[in-house]
C-alpha cells in the first residue's frame, strides 16, 4: 500500500534527518567499536525503521517498494551498518514470513519483527552453497508433527541478536536440487540452535555475520513456510526483493560519496586553485554522478514494476549488478579525488570504499546476476 504525498514527503525528511544530524556523526565510534549504541537503535525503532516494508496491520509502515527505495536512498547516506540493523528485519529476514506465511505465522511474529522487539536473519548461505545456493546440504527431517535439523549456516547477517530465523533445509534427500529444500521460520530459543562468534570482516564494523549450527532442532511442522519443497523458490523471491533494497542502498552510499567529492574538491587547493576547477578531477565527477543517476532511474523503474505485481528477477538482478558495481567505481574515485588524504582513516573515505565491496558479493555475486539477467532475458527473448 502506497503513503499520501505528504507522509511519504514527512518520512523522508524524517530519516534525511536522522541520517545526517545523528548517524553521520557517529560514523567513526561505530567503525572503532565494532557496534551501533543500544540508545541509537531505539532511535531507530521510534522512527519504524524495522518495519518499513510490514503491512500496516501488522504494526509496520506497509511501505511500497518504491517507497522503500527512496528511505534506502537516504538510509544509503552513511555507513551501511547502520541499515544493516533493521535490514535483515525489512528484508530478507522477514520476506519470506510476509510473503509465504500463514495468518498465523504472521499474527505471531510480524508485529514483534515490524516493532523491532524480534531481530531476523535469513540461513541459506553453508560452506558448500554459496553461489549454488540450491545445493543446501543441511537437513529437515519429518518426525511425527516437527522436523529435526541438522546441520550448518555461514555468513550469516544478525544471526548473533536474531530472534528468528528463515532456514532453508533439505526435506527430500533424494533431490541434489532446489525442489528439495523447504524453507521454516525457526525461533532461536529452539534447543540445538548455536550461533557463533562475529567474523571480522573487511568492512561496514558494526554490522556482523556469525556461523548458525543446527543440532538435532526440533522445529514444529507449523513452522514451516510454503509447502514442502518450496523453499527455493522462497529464498529466491525474498532474494529479487532483497536484491532492489541492496541497489537503492548503493545508489545513496554513491550520492553521498559524490557530495563529499564536491566538497572536498572545492575546499582543496593545488597549484593556486581549487582542485574542482580541474577537467580532470570534474571527468571523475561527471561519470559518478551520470552513473548514480542511471541506477537511482533503474532502482526506480524496477521498483514500481515490481509494485504492479509484475515478476522483477531480471529487474533487480540488473539493477543490483549495476548499482553495486557502480558504487564501486564511485568510492574508487572518491579516493582518487582525496588522493592521500582519501586513504587516510581521518576523512572517512577509505573506510566507505571498504564497506561497499560487499554489495558486489552478497544476495548473490555480480557473476550470480549475470547468470540471472542472461537467462531471463533469454527466457523472454531478448
Ligand atoms: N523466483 C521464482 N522462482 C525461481 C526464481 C525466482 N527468482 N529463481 C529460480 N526459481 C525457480 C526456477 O523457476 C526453478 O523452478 P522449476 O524447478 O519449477 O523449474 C527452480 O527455482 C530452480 O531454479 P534454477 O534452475 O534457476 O536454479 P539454479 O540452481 O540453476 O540457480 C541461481 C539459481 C544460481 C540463480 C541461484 O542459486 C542464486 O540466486 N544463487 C545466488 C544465491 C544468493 O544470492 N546468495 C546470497 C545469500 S543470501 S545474503
Amino acid at each position: 500500500m502506497a503513503l499520501d504525498l505528504e507522509t511519504r514527503e514527512q518520512l523522508i525528511e524524517g530519516v534525511r534527518r536522522f541520517v545526517a544530524e545523528r548517524l553521520r556523526p557517529l560514523e567513526a565510534q561505530v567503525a572503532e567499536d565494532d557496534a551501533v549504541p543500544e540508545d541509537v537503535i531505539g532511535e531507530m525503532r521510534d522512527l519504524g525503521l524495522f518495519g518499513l516494508s510490514i503491512d500496516e496491520e501488522y504494526g509496520g509502515l506497509g511501505l511500497s517498494m518504491e517507497e522503500e527505495a527512496l528511505v534506502a536512498f537516504e538510509l544509503g547516506r552513511t555507513s551501511p551498518a547502520f541499515r544493516s540493523v533493521f535490514g535483515t528485519n525489512v528484508g530478507i529476514g522477514s520476506q519470506g514470513l510476509a510473503m509465504f506465511g500463514t495468518d498465523a505465522q504472521k499474527a505471531e511474529w510480524l508485529p514483534r519483527i515490524a516493532s523491532g522487539e524480534v531481530i531476523t536473519s535469513f540461513a541459506l548461505t553453508e560452506p558448500e552453497a554459496g553461489s549454488d545456493s540450491a545445493a543446501v546440504q543441511t537437513r529437515a527431517t519429518r518426525d511425527g508433527d516437527d522436523y529435526i535439523l541438522n546441520g550448518g549456516k555461514r555468513y550469516i547477517t544478525n544471526a548473533g541478536k536474531a530472534g528468528l530465523f528463515t532456514v532453508m533445509a533439505r526435506t527430500n534427500p533424494d533431490s541434489k536440487g532446489g525442489s528439495g529444500v523447504s524453507a521454516f521460520i525457526v525461533p532461536r530459543d529452539l534447543p540445538g540452535l548455536s550461533v557463533s562468534k562475529p567474523e571480522k570482516k573487511m568492512g561496514q564494523q558494526g554490522a556482523h555475520i556469525h556461523d548458525v549450527t543446527f543440532d538435532n532442532v526440533r522445529v514444529p511442522a507449523k513452522m514451516r513456510l510454503g509447502e514442502e519443497g518450496e523453499g527455493f523458490k522462497v529464498a529466491m523471491q525474498v532474494l529479487d526483493r532483497g536484491r532492489l533494497h541492496i541497489a537503492a542502498v548503493c545508489v545513496g552510499v554513491a550520492e553521498r560519496l559524490i557530495a563529499d567529492c564536491v566538497a572536498y574538491a572545492a575546499e582543496r587547493k593545488q597549484f593556486g586553485q581549487p582542485i574542482a576547477s580541474f577537467q580532470l578531477i570534474q571527468a571523475m565527477i561527471a561519470d559518478s554522478k551520470t552513473e548514480s543517476l542511471a541506477a537511482r532511474a533503474l532502482v526506480l523503474e524496477s521498483a514500481r514494476k515490481r509494485d504492479s505485481g509484475v515478476a522483477v528477477t531480471l529487474e533487480a538482478a540488473a539493477a543490483k549488478l549495476f548499482a553495486s558495481e557502480m558504487v564501486g567505481r564511485v568510492a574508487d574515485r572518491a579516493v582518487q579525488i582525496f588522493g592521500g588524504a582519501g586513504y587516510v582513516a581521518d576523512y572517512g573515505i577509505e573506510r566507505l570504499y571498504r564497506d561497499v565491496r560487499i554489495f558486489r558479493i552478497y544476495e548473490g555475486t555480480s557473476q550470480i546476476q549475470q547468470l540471472v539477467i542472461a537467462r531471463e532475458t533469454m527466457k523472454r527473448g531478448g
